[in-house]
């Protein structure tokens, strides 16, 4: 089975914090089915366990009981936490997803690298301190973990971060707003978000509203196909767009019912599949209306942006402020509506895959 390019082993001096980071990022495609294998044997595959992965990634006790007993695991970001949303809105609807995702049967796992230690499943406290650090708190992705892990940093995890964490534990669902993509003139400034190569390298089905439209939407699924992940509408055979139902683009496939996106999504595990997947699914039609109107400010703001001469990393954030001062703050109010939905329909996802690997 294929290991990622990160694979070579760290060197005799490297710190231990390192060599714990280096020995999670490069197995983490053979880390999946470890929740199952520990637990209950799955019938129609072997499936590689790294158990030095599985060790080193501090579970919270409730993950860490729920993955033992086989019974279903969400994993959530914590970069829209700590860089998504202002405070106290962030910490509110934190909580507020972990409890959608508990009433629908799972047990919700939070991730993010807390004082150098990589973590699935957040105290409250620990959820507390990302929730109130906000930008001053890191952003890491795949890219920065190894450094956030070796120097004892806090930091809030992306979505690549995130699913590389998840894997190395053995959560196979993970539920978040939207994943990162190809930014509009991304051609030239080679601006693609980590998320997407990520999609192709590690298996964790990632339950999103699809991508922001100041995004470059037809490159960004141009790209996920290039890297092999699996992109499924929910409900839909239109690839939805965040904050409107709509993109203009067709998705490559579509489910209808959790039971269908966690067939899906054992197909893949089955399969032995190293890439990941996207299910895409609409924001809810009450808050599409909100959605118009935000869309229309996100191309006031492009615009702007285009006017004033802003670049590269500053582009984005001056976006999402201007969006959020230019609809009064029913950005916020629509970003927090989809993203508990998605957790709603994450967890019965993980619950049927629950069931399917019993
Ligand atoms: N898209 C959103 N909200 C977010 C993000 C993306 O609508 O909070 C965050 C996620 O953590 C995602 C990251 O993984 O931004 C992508 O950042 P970049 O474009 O720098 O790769
Ligand atoms: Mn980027």
């Amino acid at each position: 089975m294929p290991v990622p390019s990160s694979s070579s082993p760290a060197s005799p001096d490297a710190t231990a914090a390192y060599r714990r980071i280096a020995s999670i990022a490069s197995h983490v495609t053979l880390a999946y089915g470890i929740g199952t294998a520990l637990t209950s044997s799955s019938s129609s595959a072997v499936r590689d366990v790294n158990r030095d992965a599985w060790a080193k990634v501090k579970l919270s006790d409730e993950v860490r009981r729920a993955l033992r007993r086989g019974e279903p695991v969400v994993a959530l970001e914590s970069t829209i936490v700590a860089h998504g949303m202002p405070y106290p809105e962030n910490l509110r609807t934190a909580l507020e997803v972990e409890e959608v995702i508990r009433r629908c049967g799972a047990t919700p796992a939070t991730v993010a690298v807390v004082r150098g230690e990589p973590k699935v499943g957040l105290t409250r406290d620990e959820l507390e301190d990302i929730a109130r650090l906000g930008d001053r708190c890191a952003k890491a992705s795949r890219r920065d973990l190894s450094h956030a892990c070796g120097t004892g940093a806090t930091a809030a995890t992306t979505v690549s971060a995130t699913m590389v964490l998840a894997r190395a534990a053995g959560v196979d669902v993970f539920v978040t707003g939207g994943v990162g993509g190809v930014h509009r003139d991304g051609e030239h400034t080679m601006d693609v978000s980590a998320d997407l190569i990520e999609l192709g390298r590690t298996n964790v089905a990632v339950i999103c509203a699809g991508v922001k439209s100041i995004l470059d939407i037809p490159k960004t699924l141009e790209v996920l196909e290039t890297q092999g992940a699996t992109v499924c509408a929910y409900g839909t055979d239109e690839f939805p767009a965040f904050f409107t139902r709509r993109s203009g683009c067709a998705a490559p496939a579509r489910v209808d019912s959790p039971e269908e996106a966690a067939a899906v999504i054992k197909s893949g595990l089955d399969l032995n599949l190293a890439n990941g997947s996207v299910f895409a699914v609409p924001i809810p039609i009450e808050h599409e209306a909100l959605g118009e109107k935000i869309e229309s400010a996100t191309r006031r703001a492009l615009d702007e942006v285009e006017q004033r001469g802003i670049l590269g990393r500053d582009v984005t954030p001056y976006i999402l402020k201007r969006v959020a001062e230019l609809t009064g703050g029913e950005s916020l109010k629509a970003n927090i509506a989809l993203v508990k939905n998605n957790a709603a329909v994450g967890a019965r996802i993980a619950v049927h895959l629950a069931r399917l690997n019993r």
